[in-house]
């Protein structure tokens, strides 16, 4: 190892951490994760790096595509959510979307090159009713070639194994932020919800897709606290949104004061560190970078972005504009495995 790193901090916290947790029961504890945001941002970077390559391609970058397969009219108060019935935004809502025009905007997705088809649903959970036809999609989706992913919401232990009957590979379901945070933003469900959700989905045995949002006016602090949490499930998630808030007009975070761009760089970097297998997907947001910062974002660690013009209800760099991207870094998507 190089000595004159070797010498800093951040290989002292390394060798700790390394040693805590291969301890049985070792945790990440909030102080450490926050020890870790306060290292120089180059060393950081390094150590971020190099735990990326230890495990993966870092010049590979897997592609999901998303679809809001049920738009807005959303019971829950998320302050964060243009679909939620509770603010007043431009979002219109929508019923659950016939399979067949699900199936036809897989195909595209296939067609632009993603991986993965992500659909999500603005619900609380879903309805027993509405089972059936998700489950179909997921059928259909698998059949064109793709990887599944839903986000629907809670779901209880036999809503998870009828997702999983149906083939579905990941299920979204994000902590969003601390647990001492989350109040502030969310009062109709709790952390703990949330956290039985991924218990059902666990135990189904479906991917966990789980992160959370930051720029929500959070402290650092808050956000290590996000981050050991889902580092220390266990096992902890194969895949890791990190959201950078988009403010959306009508929302109570409308006006929160941006996030300073290298401390969303710090949080991929951390995620990175922490969960060192995690696909690190760089999530809501990159509309709002340029292309300087998302490719800081990709050197850090983060290794998966949504693909395609649209999120669900709000904008996403045009793929096009990816593919150049990809392009001017040398960058290539992940395969088919
Ligand atoms: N209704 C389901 C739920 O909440 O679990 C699924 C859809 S919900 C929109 C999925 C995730 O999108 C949220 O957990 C949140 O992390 C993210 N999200 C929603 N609005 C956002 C915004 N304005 N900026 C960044 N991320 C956002
Ligand atoms: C996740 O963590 N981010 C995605 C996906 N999971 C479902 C959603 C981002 C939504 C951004 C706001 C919108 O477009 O409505
Ligand atoms: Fe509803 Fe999900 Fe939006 Fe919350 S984040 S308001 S649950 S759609």
């Amino acid at each position: 190892m190089n000595t004159t790193i070797a010498s800093t901090p951040l290989s002292r916290l390394h060798t700790t951490r390394q040693r805590a947790r291969t301890a049985p029961g070792a945790r990440w504890r909030v102080a450490d994760v926050e020890a870790l945001y306060t290292v120089p941002f180059m060393d950081l970077l390094f150590r971020a790096q190099r735990v990326h390559r230890e495990h993966f391609d870092a010049n590979e970058v897997q592609l999901s595509t998303l679809l809001s397969i049920k738009t807005g009219g959303c019971s829950e108060d998320c302050g964060y959510c243009p679909q939620s019935a509770h603010f007043d935004t431009a979002v219109e809502a929508s019923k659950l979307m016939p399979l067949a025009e699900v199936v036809q905007a897989a195909q595209a997705a296939k067609a632009q090159g993603a991986t993965r088809f992500c659909m999500g649903a603005a619900w609380r959970s879903p309805k027993d009713r509405d089972m059936k036809l998700v489950s179909a999609m997921v059928r259909e989706v698998k059949a064109i070639g793709l990887e599944t992913c839903m986000t629907l919401g809670m779901l209880d232990a036999d809503q998870a194994r009828e997702l999983k009957d149906a083939g579905l590979d990941y299920y979204n379901h994000n902590l969003d932020s601390a647990a001492d945070f989350y109040g502030t933003i969310i009062s109709t469900r709790t952390y703990q919800d949330r956290l039985d959700t991924l218990g059902h989905v666990r135990s189904a045995g479906i991917n966990v897709c789980c992160g959370g949002i930051v720029g929500m006016g959070e402290t650092r602090a808050q956000r290590a606290g996000l981050i050991a949490q889902l580092a220390n499930l266990d096992p902890y998630p194969e895949s890791v949104p990190v959201n950078n808030l988009v403010p959306v007009a009508g929302t109570p975070l409308a006006n929160a004061e941006p996030l300073d761009p290298f401390e969303f760089v710090r949080t991929v970097a951390v995620a990175r560190i922490t969960m060192p297998k995690a696909v690190v997907r760089l999530s809501a947001g990159r509309e709002q970078m340029d292309d300087a910062l998302q490719a800081l974002c990709l050197a850090a660690g983060a290794n998966s972005i949504f693909y395609g013009d649209k999120l669900l209800t709000t904008s996403n760099p045009q793929a096009e504009h990816d593919r150049a991207l990809f392009e001017r870094l040398g960058l290539k998507a992940q395969r088919d495995e």
